[in-house]
Parts: C-alpha cells; sequence; structure tokens
C-alpha cells in the first residue's frame, strides 16, 4: 500500500512535458481516421487567463480526449484574438507598443494554458495580428468587394468636436467622449459595410438546420434577424399643407388592420420630409436636433420619452380622402427600419398610447377582445395587442385580425395612384449591413486605396499584407494611422498619381469571423483556406463558449462562411454543426464597512449558529458578504487560476468545474468544493494503488466464471462506463463525474471486502480488480488527465492513457438482473411475469401457467402448445 500522497505539483508538469515531446495533440490532415473538430471560443490577450477560461477550455478538452481516445482525428487548437481597443488604452496610459503589449500577454498567457494541461494541438497556433493572418483577411475583402459583398455607405458614427475624432461606442460614456468629456455628436460618414443582409432569409432559414445549437441561441439569433411580414403603404399627403415637391408619405406597417383606429402619422427625424418641413420651420429644425442628440442606439430610443412636434403637414387616410391625419417628427421612430415613417395606432401599439396621451390625440380601438362588449372596450393606459375581432373599422367589423390584414392588403394592392399600386406586401430584416469601419490604429488595415482620380482602388494582391507600421504616436486622440506622417501617403496603383491609404481598420468581429476555418491549415502561405482540407475538417463538430456571444459572433461567422463560400474559399455554409454555451463562474461578493470590496482570499469564513460569518483575515474586523455574482475585477470576487493551480493542481480545478453544476449553467465557486476535489484526488491516488498491490496476482487470461463480489465490480464498472461514455458524448459531464464516484464507492466497498493479502485472492476477483482500475483510470482520465496518467503508470499500462484506445463495454454486465415478459393465451394479452435473466424456457413456461388470469382464461382445457419470444412474450395456445 502506498502511504505517498499525489503530488500534483510535481506531477502535472512532468506529464505536460511528456504529451508535448511526443507531440501527441498535433492533429495530422492526412490522417485517414474520422475527423472531428473541437473548438474553444479564443481568448482576447487581455494578459491574464481568468477562470471562465478555464472552465470554458476544461469543457472542451473532456470532449477532445473523449474523441481521441474513441478513434476520431481530432482538431483542437488554440489561437488568439489579438487586435482590439485595450492594447491602444495600454499605449497610451502605459506608453508601451501595442504589438509589444499583445505578444508579451500571448506569451504570459500561454504558459498559464499549458499549466490547466489542456490537449491541444499548439502547431496550428496563430494570432490575428499576425500579418501572415490578416493578409489573408485582406484579401477576402477585396474578394467580397469583387463579389458585391462589401460596399461604402454612408453611416452615423460618434463625433468628438473637442478631440475632433470618431470615438467607439466604449468611448461615449453617459454620451461624453471619455477623454474630452465634450458633448458627442452624431456624424455621416462614409464606412465600409458588409452585404450581410443579401444572407437575411438564408440566415434565419437555415437556422432549423442547426439541431445541435441551443434552442435560445437560435432564437436570440432569429429575433436579431426580425423578419416582419407587413404592407407598405403610400399615404397621400395634403397638398395645400404640404413642402414643394413632397405628394406622399410611405409607411411600413405589420398591423395594417387597425388602419381605422390610425390617429397620427409619425415620421424619423432623418426623414427627406422632416428635412424639408424643417427648412420652414426653425422651431422644427431645432427639435429635430435636440432628438438626434441621444443618438441612434436602439436601447436609447426605447427608454427615451416619446416626443413628437407637429410638422403641421396632413396625410390623408387611404379608404377616406376627407380623413385627414398629422405628421409628427417623432423620436421613436428610426429612419434605418422600414421606410422610416408610420402610421400611429395607439389602442393597439403601448408606444403610440403613450405619444398620443402625452399630445392628446386620442385612441380608437379596432380589435376587441373575444367576450368583451365591444360598447364597453376602452383602452386608457394599455395597449391591447392581443387577439380578437375587427371593431369600429367599417367594411372589417367582424373579421379576424388576419382576414382583416388580408382585405386591406388586397384593397390597397389593386389600387392604383400614378402607375404603382397603394399598398404592396413587403417582408422587412431588422438586421442591417455589418459596418466593419473601426477609426482605430490596432486593428486589420483596410487593403484599399482612396484616389482623387480613380476613386476607390483595391491593393494589388502583390502588395498585400497592408502591414500596420509600429512607429506610432498615442500623443494625439484619434487615429494614429491617420496621424502617421508617412504611412497613408501613397501612389495610386491604377493612375500612378497621388493618393492616400484608407486609414480605418476593420472591427474586430471580422477576424474572429474566420479563425476556424484557418485552423485547418494555417500553413497556406498564399491563401486563407485550402479548400479540400477546410472542406474536410469542418464544420466545427462542436463549438464552446460564452453565451455573449451568442448574436453577433455567431452570425457574423455565419455570414463570413457563405461569403467564403462565394469567393471560392470554403464549400460549405454553415461553420458550427454543434454549439454549445457554458454558464459563468460566479462567487460570493464581500464589502468592508466603508463600502469598498474584498477578495475572497482575505476572507475568513465561519459558519456558526447565526449562519455564516466573514471576517478580514489581516484585521478580524467584520465584512459584509454579498449576492453571488459574476466574477469581476470591480467586485474583487475573483479567484485567480494561477493560485488555485499552485495549491491544489489543475485536475484538481478542472474537476471542481466539471462536477458542481451542469455545464450550460452558472457554477459557484466555493474554497470548500475545491477541497472536496482535492480529496477525491487522494482518494482515487490511494484507491489505484491499493488495487494494484492486491490484484498482483491476477491471471493474464479472462477467468470463465465471477465470484459475486467479482461480477458486482464488473457491472460496476461497465455500468460507469456505459453512462460516462453516453454522457460525455451529450456534454453532460456533471452526470458523468456522479457516476464516476459511484463506480468508485462500490470499488472501495469490494477492495475492503477483498482485505486479505493478494496471494490469498481468488483469481476472478483479482482479474475483476485489475480490469475495474484500468476502466477507472481511462473514465476520468479526460477530466483527470495528469493523474490519470500517473495512475496509468502504477498499473504498469505501456504508453500514455491519453493516447489509450477507450475501453471496450461488455453489454451483457449491463443487462438486468430480471426480465419481465408479457402473457398471452390464444394471441390475447393476459398478464406478465418477471423471472430472472437467466431463466430457461421450461421455468419460464411454469411461471406464465401458474398466474391466475392465465387459469381462467383457459378455463380448464389442455395447454397444446407454449411459444416464447426471448425476453418479450410468452403465447399460450389453448
Ligand atoms: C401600425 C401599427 C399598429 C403598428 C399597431 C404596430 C401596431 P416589427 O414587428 O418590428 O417589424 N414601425 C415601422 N417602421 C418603424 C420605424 N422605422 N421606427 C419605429 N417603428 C416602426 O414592427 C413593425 C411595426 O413597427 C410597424 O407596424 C410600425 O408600427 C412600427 F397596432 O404600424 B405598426
Ligand atoms: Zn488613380
Amino acid at each position: 500500500m502506498t502511504s505517498e500522497r499525489y503530488n500534483a505539483r510535481d506531477a502535472e508538469p512532468r506529464w505536460q512535458r511528456q504529451w508535448d515531446e511526443q507531440a501527441i495533440f498535433v492533429s495530422k490532415n492526412d490522417d485517414s481516421r474520422p475527423k472531428y473538430y473541437v473548438l474553444e471560443m479564443f481568448p482576447y490577450p487581455s494578459g491574464r487567463i481568468h477562470i471562465g477560461h478555464v472552465r470554458n477550455y476544461t469543457l472542451g478538452d473532456v470532449l477532445a480526449r473523449f474523441m481521441r481516445a474513441k478513434g476520431f482525428n481530432v482538431l483542437h487548437p488554440m489561437g488568439w484574438d489579438a487586435f482590439g481597443l485595450p492594447a491602444e488604452n495600454a499605449a497610451i496610459e502605459r506608453k508601451v507598443a501595442p504589438k509589444a503589449w499583445t505578444y508579451d500577454n500571448i506569451a504570459a498567457m500561454k504558459k498559464q494554458l499549458r499549466s490547466i494541461g489542456l490537449s491541444l494541438d499548439w502547431s496550428r497556433e496563430f494570432a490575428t495580428c499576425d500579418p501572415s493572418y490578416y493578409k489573408h483577411q485582406q484579401k477576402m475583402f477585396l474578394d467580397m468587394l469583387a463579389a458585391g459583398l462589401a460596399e461604402r455607405e454612408k453611416r452615423k458614427l460618434n463625433w468628438d468636436p473637442v478631440d475632433m475624432t470618431v470615438l467607439a461606442n466604449e468611448q461615449v460614456i453617459d454620451g461624453r467622449g471619455w477623454r474630452s468629456g465634450a458633448v458627442v455628436e452624431q456624424r455621416e460618414m462614409s464606412q465600409w459595410v458588409f452585404k450581410i443582409t443579401k444572407y437575411s432569409q438564408e440566415l434565419l432559414s437555415a437556422l432549423d438546420s442547426l439541431d445541435r445549437w441551443p434552442d435560445k441561441v437560435r432564437l436570440m439569433q432569429r429575433n436579431w434577424i426580425g423578419r416582419s411580414e407587413g404592407l407598405l403603404i403610400r399615404f397621400a399627403l395634403d397638398q395645400a399643407t404640404t413642402p414643394e415637391g413632397e405628394s406622399e408619405l410611405k409607411i411600413f406597417t405589420t398591423r395594417p388592420d387597425t388602419l381605422f383606429g390610425a390617429k397620427f402619422m409619425a415620421i424619423s427625424a432623418d426623414h427627406p420630409l422632416a428635412q424639408a418641413a424643417a427648412a420652414k420651420n426653425p422651431a422644427l429644425a431645432e427639435f429635430i436636433s435636440d432628438i438626434k442628440k441621444i443618438g441612434t442606439a436602439q436601447s436609447i430610443i426605447d427608454t427615451a420619452e416619446k416626443q413628437g412636434f407637429d410638422t403641421g403637414i396632413r396625410a390623408v387616410h387611404p379608404f377616406d380622402p376627407s380623413w385627414k391625419l398629422p405628421v409628427y417628427v417623432a423620436n421613436f421612430v428610426l429612419m434605418e427600419y422600414g421606410t422610416g415613417a408610420i402610421f400611429g395606432c395607439p389602442a393597439h401599439d403601448q408606444r403610440d398610447l403613450d405619444f398620443v396621451n402625452k399630445y392628446a390625440l386620442g385612441n380608437t380601438p379596432v380589435v376587441c377582445p373575444e367576450g368583451q362588449d365591444p360598447k364597453s372596450f376602452v383602452i386608457t393606459d394599455t395597449a391591447y395587442d392581443g387577439d380578437g375581432r375587427m371593431i369600429n373599422s367599417r367594411f372589417l367589423d367582424g373579421m379576424t385580425i388576419e382576414q382583416a390584414k388580408d382585405e386591406v392588403a388586397k384593397r390597397l394592392e389593386g389600387e392604383m395612384r400614378g402607375n404603382a399600386p397603394v399598398g404592396e406586401r413587403q417582408v422587412n430584416f431588422r438586421l442591417r449591413d455589418w459596418g466593419i469601419s473601426r477609426q482605430r490604429y490596432w486593428g486589420c488595415p483596410i487593403p484599399v486605396i482612396h484616389c482623387p482620380k480613380c476613386d476607390v482602388v483595391p491593393v494589388p494582391d502583390d502588395q498585400l499584407p497592408v502591414v500596420l507600421p509600429e512607429d506610432v504616436s498615442f500623443d494625439k486622440p484619434g487615429n494614429a494611422l491617420d496621424h502617421h506622417p508617412t504611412w497613408k501617403h501613397v501612389t495610386c496603383p491604377k493612375c500612378g498619381g497621388k493618393a492616400q491609404r484608407e486609414t480605418d481598420t476593420m472591427d474586430t468581429f471580422v477576424d474572429s469571423s474566420w479563425y476556424f476555418a484557418r485552423f485547418t491549415d494555417p500553413w497556406n502561405a498564399t491563401a486563407p483556406t485550402t479548400p479540400g482540407v477546410a472542406n474536410r475538417m469542418l464544420p466545427v463538430d462542436q463549438y464552446i463558449g460564452g453565451v455573449e456571444h451568442a448574436i453577433l459572433h455567431l452570425l457574423y461567422s455565419r455570414f463570413f462562411t457563405r461569403a467564403m463560400k462565394a469567393t471560392g474559399h470554403l464549400a460549405l455554409d454553415e461553420p458550427f454543426a454543434g454549439m454549445f454555451t457554458q454558464g459563468m463562474v460566479v462567487h460570493e461578493t464581500y464589502q468592508k464597512a466603508d463600502g469598498t470590496w474584498v477578495q475572497p482570499a482575505e476572507v475568513k469564513i465561519e459558519v456558526g449558529g447565526n449562519g455564516r460569518r466573514a471576517t478580514l483575515l489581516s484585521t478580524g474586523e467584520d465584512v459584509q458578504i454579498g449576492p453571488i455574482e459574476k466574477m469581476s475585477k470591480s467586485k474583487k470576487n475573483t479567484v485567480d487560476p494561477d493560485d488555485i493551480i499552485a495549491t491544489y493542481g489543475a485536475d484538481v480545478a478542472r474537476w471542481f468545474m466539471l462536477s458542481d453544476s451542469p455545464p450550460d449553467r452558472d457554477v459557484i465557486w466555493s474554497d470548500e468544493r475545491v477541497q472536496g476535489a482535492s480529496r477525491f484526488v487522494q482518494r482515487l491516488w490511494r484507491l489505484v494503488n491499493d488495487a494494484v498491490e492486491v490484484s498482483k496476482t491476477a491471471p493474464a487470461t479472462r477467468p470463465a466464471s465471477f465470484s459475486d463480489d467479482a461480477l458486482l465490480l464488473r457491472k460496476a464498472a461497465h455500468g460507469a462506463l456505459d453512462k460516462v461514455t453516453s454522457g460525455v458524448e451529450r456534454l453532460h459531464f456533471n452526470v458523468c463525474l456522479a457516476h464516476i464516484r459511484e463506480f468508485t464507492n462500490t470499488f472501495s466497498e469490494v477492495l475492503q471486502r477483498a482485505g486479505q493479502p493478494a496471494a490469498d485472492l481468488a483469481p476472478d476477483l483479482a482479474w475483476a480488480i485489475r480490469e475495474a482500475s484500468q476502466i477507472l483510470v481511462q473514465l476520468f482520465s479526460p477530466m483527470m488527465p495528469h493523474l490519470a496518467e500517473e495512475c496509468w503508470q502504477v498499473l504498469g499500462e505501456k504508453g500514455l492513457v491519453s493516447e489509450a484506445n477507450w475501453p471496450q463495454i461488455e453489454r451483457d454486465l449491463l443487462i438486468e438482473d430480471s426480465v419481465t415478459l408479457v402473457v398471452q393465451v390464444n394471441g390475447k394479452k393476459r398478464g406478465e411475469v418477471t423471472v430472472a435473466t437467466a431463466a430457461q424456457n421450461p421455468e419460464i413456461e411454469a411461471a406464465a401457467l401458474a398466474l391466475d388470469a392465465v387459469k381462467l382464461a383457459l378455463d380448464g382445457k389442455p395447454v397444446r402448445k407454449v411459444i416464447i419470444v426471448p425476453k418479450r412474450i410468452v403465447n399460450v395456445v389453448g
């Protein structure tokens, strides 16, 4: 028996070195085995791995190690999402170059990742800020430009009038520039966009095929794409009230059924009609400039108080020439959606109701809920958007909403004004084209040149990559690329005249929209992908990441994959066959009396009669225990993976992360539970060592029969093997761990009963103990790979457990001890019998004939024949 404790600090680095030296996690593209691609969202090199990363990568690692043992050619790569604003902020605050800062962080984090013992193929590593990566991104941008998938478009940007620079959304704090404090304005500028809207319908429809994605993620994507079916209606404008040159107002509505409840029209501040009206109305012009100040973010608009200004213009109701509706400029109508204009039906739309209640325009309900008396149905503060029948709506009265929508559409489609119909059915999407221009230095340069003569000229292929200059200064606010003295001045590739480089760089979401494809052949120096390889290795079979990326990153990647297909770099549509969103790691918060936060490591927790009490370790003063929240630096409720690994080892951290809750739920960090995991590691170590000791005499060949205890152990081992196998495939890791614990308990009991010196142990039991130890070690090897290697060695196995094949399940051992058969008399069910699985036919027959129901049905007649369908039916023929 070993008295030695398992020493993770010694064992873990040793096994990590072995794995490295033997390059066992390097996957070859010409491997003939079936492929399995596991990918966790790659990290931003902020400088340190946080505990959320540990969870994310452990989940992926268990799956990768398991699939490798199952015989797959597993691709499990890692890289760095390395462009972005924090590197520039570091440059400003600490005077370090963004590049140096980024690569230093990568080096530090890589070391940390290695200490977790992940089965990663580091031979494919890259950072998105490597010119050898972004070169291909620039090439794909140009391909997309040629294919009409990238375009220039006028967009509104945050403009800091003091710093004279564009600001990213996160640089606008409470409507002011982060450095100057000036009130930020919205400015229109030409921006590069990717035409994701060309794929709106396809991106929506294909969600149905992603059956290994969480429903909630698919729903979030559906809502983001936001498909609406409705009607485009051209309202005539009352000429006497309308500025010259304007004659109609086009609106988009999803509720044409409510037309007879209309009380007003509203247009966006950016609508041409608003501009035309404001030209002659200074008060309106002022109102427009006021409401534009709040910006265009949907969240701001949704929460801002509804405001409007009557332009004096009147629109004519499409079904009644004598019915005039006032046209307002309103702050809740967006220029970017539909036509930038609406008709308002306050009884059935909350925003419209808030609006009329403020401006005293009244409301008329036109949909009455079933069972409600139309005469008494009134709307005051809450709009009714439910089902019902049409009322107060002339020829629509009595119809359902659907019937009324259809009737209005039919009538207006059939009515011509000028040479176009008044109404037209239309499908609208909320999804906007993807604006990718960023006025930042630390990003992938957009490879075009602006020439005064030739306009936009693509950078020729042989001049790619357009490399970021390193001699940049961050003394001035704004884009350091733009301030660089020479970089942007070039000659035009077309006419040879003086021209300027584009100084905008790409949104970092572009970098992460195709990295998974690059991993399939990161060595290709001439093209983004090697299509033959990429098409074989993709899609990613299991992608794992945080739900915070459920919308944009996944949607952009789905679009980009299609764009790569359109430009010949790939031949598939969907990049991620399976998607898993993991929960967060959360922890209690601790606060001193003065309100400052303290770290868990500084706190002592005592459990007493009055519950849990916390005191500060250093001074003994009371600390208040606050709510459990996502780990964050600001609340100091973080634990440092380095500390945990140094104290307990990576295997303990991994086991804890996997054991405490289902992977898609939040896990509460608990020191006590971590210590529990640590004790379990020692227990497994002792168990395996003891088992080796007592099973020394085990025969090499499998005994013909097994005693009760040997059979019990074998059943526990194969039962656990079966459950863990199917559990890992479904990522039910916490359930797998529970099965391993249960098996461990049975194993310990059997071992205790066996308790005699090895020489006295029956050979069949020794053999079963030996088998059980092998299975046990393999079962926990994906979760605790270092301990598993150490145990594997103790077992005297050759090679690494990380390279061993997954054990074969003996299905016979899974069979329950008894079976239940249906008993029929002349083909009619009369009852059931339960017999031992091993029972022979005469025994089953006797049990069936002994049933009262069978005797009754036979009614004294002799039994002519008994037919037994094994494990299912006994048919008595009388
Ligand atoms: C009249 C109406 C009556 C409406 C009613 C709703 C309820 P979804 O489903 O998101 O497509 N709308 C249209 N364009 C808009 C814009 N640019 N800014 C703000 N609101 C706009 O929403 C479509 C509905 O949103 C449209 O249907 C329109 O209001 C409004 F009882 O028309 B509705
Ligand atoms: Zn030119």
